[in-house]
Parts: structure tokens; C-alpha cells; sequence
């Protein structure tokens, strides 16, 4: 498996606790280097569109306004495997059903506000950074 590359996001309960360099050891502590970072503040607009494909879900509204309820930190990670092996090292979208050592078990508390996104195929992965990075911003 060749070098990959996944998009991340520190969603806003990570940074309002305050706990951006204590995600970001668990990911670098699996193996994956953090080749692009921004702190940004989400428009809406920019969440609606991030989130398009849950538009007729029943989360989507709560969903968008939390995105929106303070900063986040966008990420390009790379390395082996990324886009699994960050999966796995978020753990499941429900805190109380991902495993043990998997960000979400150790630091979310409920499954609207789940301290990390991690894109879920290679291509939505490219999709992903294109929408938030340019070429130039990410550095391997
Ligand atoms: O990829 P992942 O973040 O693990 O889950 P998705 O099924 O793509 O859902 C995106 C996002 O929506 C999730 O991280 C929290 C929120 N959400 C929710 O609030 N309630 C649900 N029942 C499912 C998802
Ligand atoms: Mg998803």
C-alpha cells in the first residue's frame, strides 16, 4: 500500500476543550503526519456544502450548527493506509460503541459532537482537501 493521504477536522467540542495537541499526539502517535493544518471558522454555507451527502437526514440541521458553533481545525494527514488507519484510530461514529485507545472512546461525549471527522474512501479524501487546502498549503 503506497503513501495516502486523508482529510481530518478537530471539530469544535476538541477545540473548546482545548484538546487540539492532545488529538493531534494520538494521531501522530499512529504513524500519521500532519501535512497540512488550518484553524478556521466555518460558514455556514462551507459546513452545508462539507455535509451535503446528510442533507435529508434528520441530524443534518444540529449537525451544521454545531460545525458552526466555534473554530475548527482542518487537517491533510498522510501516511500508509491513511484513510483506514485514521478511521480506526477515530473509532466509531458513536463514542459509546468505538473501542478502547480510539480517539472518540477517549475524548467524545455523544455522537452529535464526536471530536473528529475522517474522510471514509481515497476519493472522498481528495474531494475533501481540495474543498479546504490548495496544493502549496500542504507539505509532505
Ligand atoms: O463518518 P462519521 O463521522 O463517523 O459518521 P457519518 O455517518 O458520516 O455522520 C457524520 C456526522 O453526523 C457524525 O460524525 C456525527 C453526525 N451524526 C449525528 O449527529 N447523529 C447520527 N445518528 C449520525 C451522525
Ligand atoms: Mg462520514
Amino acid at each position: 500500500m503506497a503513501t495516502e493521504r486523508t482529510f481530518s477536522i478537530l471539530k469544535p467540542d476538541a477545540t473548546k476543550r482545548n484538546l487540539t495537541g492532545a488529538v493531534n499526539a494520538v494521531i501522530e502517535k499512529a504513524g500519521l503526519r500532519i501535512v497540512g493544518q488550518r484553524r478556521i471558522q466555518m460558514s455556514q454555507a462551507q459546513a452545508e456544502k462539507f455535509y451535503e451527502i446528510h442533507k435529508e437526514r434528520p441530524f443534518f440541521g444540529e449537525l451544521v450548527t454545531f460545525m458552526t458553533s466555534g473554530p475548527v481545525v482542518v487537517q491533510v494527514l498522510e501516511g500508509e493506509n491513511a484513510v483506514a488507519k485514521y478511521r480506526e484510530v477515530m473509532g466509531a461514529t458513536n463514542p459509546a460503541q468505538a473501542a478502547e485507545g480510539t480517539i472518540r472512546k477517549t475524548f467524545s461525549e455523544s455522537v452529535g459532537e464526536n471530536t473528529v471527522h475522517g474522510s471514509d474512501s481515497a476519493d472522498n479524501a481528495k474531494m475533501e482537501i481540495a474543498q479546504f487546502f490548495q496544493d502549496s498549503d500542504i507539505v509532505g
